[in-house]
């Protein structure tokens, strides 16, 4: 039994980023999925914050919040970087995307007003990637310029949801976030993770 447990949904949501940050470092964990019904009935009343994300570990300790999460198991994994002007390159790029993750959240659920939601979400995602597209090495699609870090996995796990439940988005318009989303999913190590899930 693995000594680390991570308690989402059986959905991509937050979740997804940190399957993934934990499977390319080969980190055991085991990955405790629940449907909405199982979320409201069981999970809820046992998440140390009533959210999900959550890590167990073996010795009862805990971390909630999906980017503290993703932070720990990415560094597990050698995909944070040390070097603080890159950690903040890092940072810029997942917080804008969040921003844009924020809305998508909101028409996935269908709340607010959808028309304006989609005009928020496409000045967001336009911003985000502005701001992807200013990152000192041209030509290489990863966050930082060099190699995949955990903001690559953020986005990419912000990104799929749009992909997934959004097509009407057009998130190939987006080219600098897309591309990081492409490099994430033709990573060998991601491949092998979608290869080898059954649903
Ligand atoms: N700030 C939290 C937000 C987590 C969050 O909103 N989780 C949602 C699922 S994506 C949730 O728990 N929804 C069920 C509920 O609020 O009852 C984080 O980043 O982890």
């Amino acid at each position: 039994m693995p000594d680390i447990s991570l308690y989402y949904f059986d959905a991509v949501g937050f979740g997804e980023a940190v399957r993934l940050a934990f499977h390319i470092g080969g980190v055991p964990f085991e990955d405790v999925r629940f449907s909405r019904d199982q979320w409201v009935n069981e999970f809820k009343a046992k998440a140390p914050s009533g959210k999900c994300p959550w890590l167990e570990f073996k010795d009862g300790g805990f971390i909630t919040e999906s980017k503290a999460i993703l932070v720990y198991a990415a560094g597990r994994s050698g995909l944070v970087p040390f070097d603080l002007l890159e950690l903040a390159v890092c940072e810029q790029a997942y917080n804008v995307a969040l921003d844009a993750y924020s809305v998508m959240r909101c028409l996935i659920h269908d709340r607010g007003d959808r028309e304006e939601n989609l005009k928020d979400l496409r000045t967001r995602l336009l911003a985000a990637d502005k701001v992807l597209g200013s990152r000192q090495s041209k030509g290489e699609a990863w966050v930082n310029g060099k190699s995949m870090t955990y903001a690559d996995l953020g986005i990419f796990g912000f990104f799929k949801n749009a992909v997934d439940r959004l097509p009407d988005t057009n998130v190939q318009q987006y080219t600098h976030l897309y591309q990081v989303y492409e490099a994430v999913l033709h990573h060998p190590r991601v491949k092998d993770y979608y290869a080898s899930r059954t649903q």
